[in-house]
């Protein structure tokens, strides 16, 4: 009876797990997000304070549930020296989110570099991409029109997966809930998809 009961309690509360990489160049706001995600969606989270948030040297990582799925967080260091490791953790991803720094005009080339490399990896076929436009918050940020067009050469690129590109402030919130949300209903949709190539065996 005890099994029947506790077999019972396991299925009806039973999560599916999905692992999301949180990329974009150093500074992007990548563990600002992260910060900001947890303390969101985990009712007991306190949260670190803003403003004593480091850039991220390695991993940092996260969970939250979000209905039946849980999303288990990557949020790796995106120093040009760093980059090289991306790559080491796609194979086991169900999802990649983006975060470009909005006020960076300078870098976004470098940013966009990072990603075409990024989204053109095979091991990441399929797999859906959130891309963020962070620090919205800054009057003197670009526009979402002005990343698309800068990023125009990676659109054939990305394939038919799906991707969305939210206007986002790590800092404030805004933005963060939909693009959480966005990615939740891609990856629960990928798992009934048949299989990716690279995960027959
Ligand atoms: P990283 O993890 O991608 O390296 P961080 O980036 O999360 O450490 O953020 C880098 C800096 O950008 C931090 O400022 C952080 O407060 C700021 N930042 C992150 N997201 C936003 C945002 O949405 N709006 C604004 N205005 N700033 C943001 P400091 O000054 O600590 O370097």
């Amino acid at each position: 009876m005890y099994t029947l009961l506790s077999g019972l309690y396991k299925y009806m509360f039973r999560r599916d797990e999905y692992c999301i990489l949180i990329l974009g160049l150093d500074n992007a706001g990548k563990t600002t997000f992260l910060e900001q995600t947890k303390t969101r969606f985990s009712r007991n989270y306190k949260g670190m304070s803003f403003s004593k948030i480091t850039t991220t040297v390695g991993l940092n990582i996260g969970t939250i549930d979000v209905g039946k799925a849980r999303l288990m967080f990557w949020d790796l260091g995106g120093q040009e020296e760093l980059q090289s490791l991306w790559d080491k953790y796609y194979a086991e991803s169900h999802g990649v989110i983006y975060v470009i720094d909005s006020t960076d005009e300078e870098r976004l080339s470098e940013s966009k570099r990072a990603f075409e490399k990024m989204v053109t990896s095979d091991a990441l076929e399929g797999v859906p991409i959130l891309v963020l436009a962070n620090k919205q918050d800054v009057e003197t940020c670009l526009s979402i029109p002005d990343i698309k067009t800068a990023f125009s050469d990676c659109i054939n690129k990305i394939g038919k997966r799906d991707c969305l590109t939210q206007a986002c402030s790590a800092l404030t919130g805004k933005g963060v809930n939909e693009g959480i949300e966005w990615m939740v209903k891609c990856v629960v949709r990928n798992i009934h998809r048949p299989p990716r190539q690279k995960d027959i065996k």
